[in-house]
């Protein structure tokens, strides 16, 4: 490549990549088959509609590649129909909402600050001028339990026309038979924004909220599913021809989803996306697939009961899927923005969050939030997750001693450069 910055730059994220140890857990790195789907030549060709119904010429091999991730998503969760277009997982969301609501109809979701999400109906997105967004939240900070009781009052006070299941910040398992009941008790449209636990469900160490009567998920397929950036909606029932009028009934939920992607919402789809896309759902089927994602509930696990040991308050005592969330202000005295910047400077990678009823603001707030998908995918095991925890503890104990967070810093580096990425294979 002639462009030296950057050529150098991706380079240089690169290093810190194979350097260090990716903790968030929206974060993953993907096989080299899927980073050479999105550098392909996909990425040159216009390809709006749908397989079939396209307004491009030159579709030979795009309505084969759209065909073929569309039926391998299907099967990955046991979908009628999957729109793979979304290019993101707010996109996705935003065209449920479109598809299903009139302006000034009500949904309820969970609360941001609860371990919701912000297109879960946040005051400060454009989704929330539009619909009246109600919330649950959970019992109390030491179950962390969400309060199904309180989302059965709000349900039958507002009548939602959609009951919205799904997080980016919340520790243990959802209920979806009690958000079935609850929803059809008010008779409100089931979503599921999965995008965290993709992998999870596509892994079978999950459940699959169809299986309990959803109507739709959507879901990003670059966390814990390990694709490229991007989204797709998955529903029950045969799509029509998206570029018709439909009355808004269940019968025709995914033709007026994939309306609202195109032409509705969005114009092309990325082509180089979908072919990435594609290999995830692949490499997704495959029989390691299920290895990799057990081993990832084993490891947060085993890291949150060694950060326990070790003085970390963990939001709900510890956790049930991928992610743990931490008190540091509480254990440490030192908020989440903080920790964060520490462990930046000795190569752990970790987001600060806001946790249940945060006495702190948003931007420096009392959280820290973890997950072992990307360990998981460098091949970490249980036994290296000790050394994970006495990390983040010394990193925080000894903030202010450059000397130590050198020394930790080069452990950190000698350590992660014994697990290659797996685009190194
Ligand atoms: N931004 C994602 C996360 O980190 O959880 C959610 O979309």
């Amino acid at each position: 490549m002639n462009d030296k910055e950057v050529t150098k730059l991706i380079a240089s994220e690169e290093t810190r990549q194979r350097e260090g140890l990716e903790l968030i857990p929206s974060e993953n790195y993907v096989s080299r088959e899927v980073l050479s789907a999105l550098g392909s030549v996909f990425t040159n060709k216009y390809s709006e509609g749908y397989p079939g119904k396209r307004y491009y010429g030159g579709q030979d091999f795009t309505d084969p590649l759209e065909t073929l991730a569309i039926e391998r998503a299907k099967k990955l969760f046991n979908a009628d129909h999957a729109n793979v277009q979304p290019h993101s997982g707010a996109p996705a969301n935003i065209a449920v909402y479109f598809a299903w609501l009139e302006p000034g109809d009500t949904v309820l979701g969970m609360r941001l600050d609860h371990g919701g999400h912000l297109t879960h109906g946040h005051p400060v997105t454009t989704m929330a001028q539009l619909y009246n967004f109600v919330r649950y939240g959970i019992k109390d900070k030491e179950t962390g339990e969400i309060d199904y009781e309180e989302m059965r009052r709000v349900a039958l006070k507002e009548k939602p026309k959609i009951i919205l299941a799904g997080f980016s910040g919340y520790p243990r398992n959802l209920d979806y038979a009690k958000f079935a009941e609850i929803g059809n008790e008010v008779g409100a449209l089931l979503m599921a924004d999965m995008a965290h636990i993709a992998g999870l469900i596509a892994g079978k160490a999950l459940p699959n909220p169809f299986d309990f009567g959803f109507h739709v998920i959507t879901t990003t397929t670059h966390k814990t599913l390990r694709g490229p950036r991007g989204g797709m909606i998955l529903t029950k029932g045969k799509v029509g021809n998206p570029l018709k009028q439909v009355e808004k009934n269940l019968e025709n939920l995914p033709t007026l989803i994939d309306r609202e992607v195109f032409p509705g919402f969005q114009g092309g789809p990325h082509m180089n996306n979908t072919a990435a896309k594609a290999v995830t759902f692949y490499e997704a089927a495959q029989p390691e697939f299920q290895t990799y994602v057990q081993q990832i509930l084993k490891n947060a696990k085993k890291l949150a009961d060694e950060m326990m040991s070790r003085g970390f308050k963990l939001v709900t005592n510890g956790t049930d899927n991928h992610l743990i969330m931490a008190d540091v202000q509480t254990s440490f005295g030192v908020d989440g923005r903080q920790v964060q910047d520490i462990l930046d400077k000795i190569g752990l990678s970790a987001n600060c969050n806001s946790i249940p009823d945060d006495p702190l603001p948003p931007f420096r707030p009392s959280g820290l939030r973890l997950g072992t998908p990307a360990i998981t995918t460098r091949g970490l095991e249980e036994e290296h997750m000790a050394q994970i925890a006495e990390w983040l503890e010394q990193a925080i104990k000894n903030r202010s001693n450059d000397k130590i967070l050198n020394k930790l810093s080069n452990e950190v580096k000698e350590f992660s450069l014994r697990f290659p990425l797996p685009s190194d294979s």
